[in-house]
């Protein structure tokens, strides 16, 4: 009888899932919010945590940084598609299906740091800070397009230059693509560049420190001969300013990186989302007209 102890513990962690246990119908997810409260009634969040106070937890949430209590997700039916569980107020590719919030990282809760390696952040007050910071991510995620977004909520600028930066397929600063929103004593320019490839700006006005900016960095392969990617700036939920430039190549890393140098930020949240594989065989190099 010495395994009866580790079963016990075993059914505490998971009794929700063990046959015969009885559920609570007041509780149906058990995690000890009662349905009637609980932001996310069919997911356990025991936090309950709602990065954008929509009423929908983040664990539930198809646009979890973007406010939409209705959830509606219906743009892809109008293209004789299936919706993708990626909410129309959120998704980048509205007309295409399956599209993957592959990680959200709301910076509520000191673990999320451990998805990243490198230095400078500090998570607290549901946010990440930073003055000189980059922080890279440990695990790549799968797919002919991937985007990473930040939701900033502070940008201050306390020496003649700085930056923000995202980076996708490496670290920014040896490999990879990276979208900026780069500072000088004479102006402000949002920036993408390829490292080794090509590269695009435009002006963009002042911001007040505490003007609500997104800035995405979006990378996609298609079947065409070159892909392609794009960055995108949003100021205070108005229209996005877009530049782009053609890769140099198609390869498909997929890890991201977020960074500052000489600028006072704060981030509220990330949000990583990725486009399947169009070929059985992902995209490895060259010039691919038709799937390997
Ligand atoms: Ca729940
Ligand atoms: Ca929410
Ligand atoms: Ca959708
Ligand atoms: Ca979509």
């Amino acid at each position: 009888m010495r395994w009866l102890p580790l079963a016990l513990l075993a059914c505490t962690a998971c009794a929700d899932d063990t046959p015969g246990e009885p559920i609570d119908p007041n509780d149906i997810d058990a995690d000890g919010i009662p349905n009637t409260v609980d932001l996310c009634p069919k997911k356990q969040d025991p936090a309950q945590h709602d990065e954008d106070r929509d009423g929908v937890g983040d664990v539930c949430d198809n646009c979890p940084a973007t406010p939409n209590p209705d959830q509606i997700d219906l743009s892809e039916t109008l293209e004789r598609q299936f919706p993708d569980a990626v909410g129309d107020a959120c998704d980048r590719r509205p007309k295409l299906a399956d599209d993957t919030i592959a990680r959200f990282f709301p910076f509520a809760d000191a673990s999320e740091a451990s998805a990243f390696s490198g230095t400078g952040w500090t998570l607290a007050n549901d946010q990440v800070r930073g003055t000189a910071a980059r922080w890279i991510s440990r695990r790549s995620e799968a797919g002919d397009g991937i985007s990473m977004q930040v939701h900033v909520s502070q940008l201050a600028w306390p020496q003649p230059a700085g930056e923000l930066s995202l980076a996708v397929d490496g670290n920014g600063v040896d490999s990879g693509f990276v979208c900026r929103i780069v500072h000088s004593a004479s102006d402000d320019v949002l920036e993408i560049y390829e490292i080794g490839g090509a590269r695009s700006t435009a002006p963009v006005g002042p911001f007040a420190p505490t003007d609500r900016l997104v800035l995405t960095l979006s990378r996609a392969y298609t079947q065409l001969a070159t892909g392609h990617a794009g960055c995108f700036l949003s100021v205070n939920g108005g229209m996005e300013l877009r530049i782009d430039i053609p890769t140099i190549d198609d390869l498909a890393i997929g890890s991201y990186a977020f960074a500052t140098a000489d600028a006072d930020v704060a981030i509220d949240a990330a949000l990583v989302m990725t486009t399947p594989f169009a070929c059985d065989t992902p995209l490895t190099s060259g010039a691919n007209l038709a799937c390997p």
